[in-house]
């Protein structure tokens, strides 16, 4: 049962993360939205259902102290964190592996791998004395299949499927389960991150093919932590029907 858990969303001001939001209020969980846009988690927060408890904290999550230091604040009736969605990620550039730039690299890696290790070492061990919880990392097809240009960023989901095993190895003998969810194209703010702010460029990634949406995934993420106790969904790898492969993708024009 979903209702009353406490769910941390990592990534939650926007796209996937902002979708788990909506879908887990709607179920009835208490939910803490992290993202480093205190504004926009602020926004999303007055349009969940009233009813719902949010907590809203801008957490830059490669940045450890800030991580500890917001999950010490937590109030007590907060704080025995039941459900940790890893979605905090991003994918910086396109250009061939000697052209990159180091900095793009390192903001992918210091957030998609970095910042999940710093977030889920942190609340683990109480999820272990608990006897109860739930990390589900978003991971990506890109971590099945690397394609041009892809390089860092296929290694940081690459990655995150290595971690997201390696859990699951240390934790088995504990009720805890580990879930990856590994979306192909979903139309969020994704593609204008990665362009750095060009929205043209941004748009033309989604052109003449229906891409996933955001609630589309967060259902899936709904879907895998509302099974019995005793079954865990390892991974799932979802796509929009126009796209067989990272880089085979059918367009209608
Ligand atoms: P968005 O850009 O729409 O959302 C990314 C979220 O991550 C934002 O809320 C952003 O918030 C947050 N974020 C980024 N850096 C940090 C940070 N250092 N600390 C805290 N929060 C951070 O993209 P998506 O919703 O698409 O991305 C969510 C996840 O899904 C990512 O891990 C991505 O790799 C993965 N994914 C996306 C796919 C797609 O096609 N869209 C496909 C497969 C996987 P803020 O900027 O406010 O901090
Ligand atoms: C996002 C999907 O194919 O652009 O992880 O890497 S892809």
């Amino acid at each position: 049962m979903i209702q009353e858990q406490v769910v941390l969303i990592t990534g939650a001001s926007s796209g996937i993360g902002a979708a788990c939001a909506e879908v887990f209020a709607a179920a009835g969980a208490r939910l803490i939205l992290w993202a480093r846009r205190q504004d926009r988690l602020d926004t999303l927060a007055k349009r969940l259902p009233q009813e719902c408890t949010v907590l809203t904290q801008a957490v830059d999550v490669r940045d450890r102290p800030q991580v500890l230091a917001a999950l010490a604040s937590l109030p007590p009736d907060m704080a025995n964190i039941q459900i940790l969605i890893n979605n905090a990620g991003l994918s910086r550039g396109l250009e061939p592996f000697a052209e990159a730039q180091i900095s793009d690299w390192e903001e992918m890696i210091d957030t998609n791998l970095k910042g999940l290790l710093y977030v889920t070492r942190a609340i683990l061990p109480d999820m272990i004395a608990r006897r109860q919880g739930h990390i589900i990392n978003v991971g990506s097809i890109a971590g099945h299949q690397v394609y041009a240009g892809g390089h860092v960023y296929c290694a940081t989901k690459a990655g995150v499927q290595a971690l997201s095993q390696g859990l699951r190895l240390d934790l088995l003998g504990t009720p805890i389960r580990v879930t990856e969810i590994d979306p192909g194209m979903v139309a969020t703010e994704f593609s204008e991150v990665r362009f750095h702010g060009d929205r043209q460029r941004a748009a033309a990634v989604y052109r003449g093919m229906t891409p996933l949406s955001a609630h589309d995934v967060a259902e899936v993420i709904l879907f895998a932590a509302t099974r019995p106790a005793h079954v865990n969904l390892n991974q799932i790898v979802l796509m929009p029907v126009d796209q067989a492969s990272t880089t085979m993708v059918y367009r209608r024009n």
